[in-house]
């Protein structure tokens, strides 16, 4: 039987529960456990996520200054990296978001926002999310070119370490491709192969994204510069990908779908795209021998998913 899958965009709606951590409470290794402050502060934010629907205003968040300084060390630290270590579609965005968006070293950009500069950019949009959703979840939405963002920041104890996605990894980290045409599209297509695939099929993609969206380093004239958003929201991995110390691999989907990595250390392996546009041929090559019985269609008129 085929897996159920999203057909229309508040389809999406359905995901708001079904959160695999955090989410309301957090697991007792994480840096805000014992932080009855975090604790709550963390709840009330996810609870605006939790009863989020499709149509409605995204939530804005008052942020409190202890909020504002983490982000603070956060975006400056990364910033003043970037113009050395990201790659150019990244840096064409990051001004524009700092003019349109509210980037900047001193307040949170709202996802509201973000998501009216995205939408006009690629047709991509904002969701609100508790926590981390599953792959499949997770990889359906961007079919719809809907990309699912945590509102929470990481615990100022330690304003560079984070054990899952916060405000700081989606809005630095993954935000500013998504305003990319190509970057979108590759986006997109790694979305549309996973509705209704198989739980084999949804975990290449898933470790497909994971060597794209995340761990992505892709080649420029005769450098190579970082795109993956675990390391454009890492300061210390972006400088780690761009020594001699992991390997790079040439980008090759069927390569990629099946290589082992570890979460809570730096990767060592990467890989490196010749393009977006070349990864996204790639990725269709690779997807078209996935087997499913059924074909996909994005209507971007009624943002639902025609099946063939
Ligand atoms: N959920 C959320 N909320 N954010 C993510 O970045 C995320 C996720 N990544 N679920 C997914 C899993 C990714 O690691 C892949 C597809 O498994
Ligand atoms: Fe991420």
């Amino acid at each position: 039987a085929v897996p159920w899958f999203p057909r229309k965009v508040s389809d999406l709606d359905t995901f708001a529960e079904k959160v695999l951590e955090m989410g309301e409470e957090l697991s007792s290794d994480h840096p805000g456990a014992k932080d009855p402050v975090y604790r709550r502060r963390r709840y009330d934010i996810v609870q605006k996520a939790k009863e989020y629907r499709t149509g409605q205003p995204l939530p804005r968040i008052d942020y409190t200054p202890e909020e504002k300084e983490t982000w603070r060390q956060v975006y400056t630290r990364l910033r003043e990296m970037y113009p050395k270590y990201a790659c150019r579609e990244f840096l064409h965005v990051f001004p524009l978001l700092e003019q349109n968006c509210g980037y900047g070293p001193d307040s949170i950009p709202q996802i509201e926002d973000i998501s009216r500069f995205l939408k006009d950019c690629t047709g991509f949009t904002l969701r609100p999310v508790m926590g981390l959703l599953t792959p499949r979840d997770f990889l359906n939405s961007l079919a719809f070119r809907v990309f699912h963002s945590t509102q929470y920041i990481r615990h100022h104890s330690d304003p560079y370490y984070t054990p899952e996605p916060d405000c700081c990894h989606e809005l630095m980290g993954h935000v500013p491709l998504f305003a990319d045409p190509n970057f979108a599209e590759l986006a997109q297509e790694i979305g549309l192969a996973s509705l209704g695939a198989s739980d084999e099929d949804i975990e290449k993609l898933a470790t497909i994204f994971w060597f794209t969206a995340e761990f992505g380093l892709c080649r420029e004239g005769g450098d190579v510069r970082a795109f993956g958003a675990g390391l454009l929201s890492s300061f210390g991995e972006l400088e780690y990908a761009l020594t001699e110390k992991p390997e790079k691999r040439t980008f090759d989907p069927s390569q990629a779908a099946v290589q082992k990595y570890p979460i809570t250390q730096y990767q060592p392996v990467y890989f490196v795209a010749d393009s977006f546009r070349d990864a996204t041929s790639k990725l269709r090559e690779f997807n078209s021998m996935m087997r499913r019985p059924f074909q996909v269609r994005y209507n971007p008129y009624t943002q639902s998913v025609e099946v063939l």
